[in-house]
């Protein structure tokens, strides 16, 4: 299975993709984690990403592109992946288009994790109280979220074109919304 995970920032995305990684056992890919573990490791990588993310920004395509390159080209991937939080731009979706057709291969679904704006602030901010993310101050959430309907949102809908695209409800408990998306998925 070859799966692209969308949704606002605060959706759960990033949860609902170790949930699914695991169920279905394939990596999940989430272009965050990658960011944040190089930003803690104090890597070039991780010093270029760290004033993007902290502003609310994507970090630029060049950057973001050959990443994710490098990861699709390992071998625990062969067999199918979870992308989280990329493609986050219609550049970046063609990216992964020519990426996978190297690759001879393609997408299986693309599943949409909705979620008011008021639901998905107020669970950033709980998040900042517990983890203390630089990017989840009220200000940095808003700019995230402004960021999502101008750049991401029409990823969704070059998605549905194509017939790829599952919504999918992200409000309620965890646990239920990873079964929205496997029902959903069973269903394609
Ligand atoms: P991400 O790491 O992708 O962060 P995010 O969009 O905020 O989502 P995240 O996965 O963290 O949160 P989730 O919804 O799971 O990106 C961070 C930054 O990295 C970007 O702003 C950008 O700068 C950079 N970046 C990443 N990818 C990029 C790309 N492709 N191109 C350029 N730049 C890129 O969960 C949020 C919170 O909600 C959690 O605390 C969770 O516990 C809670 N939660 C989840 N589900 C819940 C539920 N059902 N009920 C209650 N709470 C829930």
């Amino acid at each position: 299975m070859r799966l692209v995970l969308v949704g606002p920032p605060g959706a759960g995305k990033g949860t609902q993709a170790a949930l699914l990684a695991q169920r279905y056992g394939i990596p999940a890919i989430s272009t965050g984690d990658i960011f944040r573990a190089n930003v803690k490791g104090g890597t070039p990588l991780g010093l270029k990403a760290q004033e993007y993310m902290n502003a609310g920004a994507l970090v630029p395509d060049s950057v973001t592109n050959a990443m994710v390159k490098d990861r699709l080209a390992q071998a625990d991937v062969a067999d199918g992946f979870l992308l989280d939080g990329y493609p986050r731009n219609p550049e970046q979706a063609a990216q992964l288009d020519t990426m996978l057709e190297q690759l001879g291969t393609a997408l299986d679904a693309v599943l949409e994790i909705t979620a008011d704006a008021d639901v998905v602030t107020q669970r950033l901010l709980r998040r900042a109280e517990l983890e203390g993310r630089a990017d989840d101050t009220a200000e940095v959430i808003q700019e995230r979220l402004r960021v999502y309907a101008e750049a991401t949102a029409p990823v969704a809908q070059f998605y549905a074109r194509r017939g790829l695209l599952t919504q999918v409800d992200g409000i309620g408990e965890v646990a239920d919304v990873t079964e929205r998306i496997a029902t959903a998925l069973d269903a394609r």
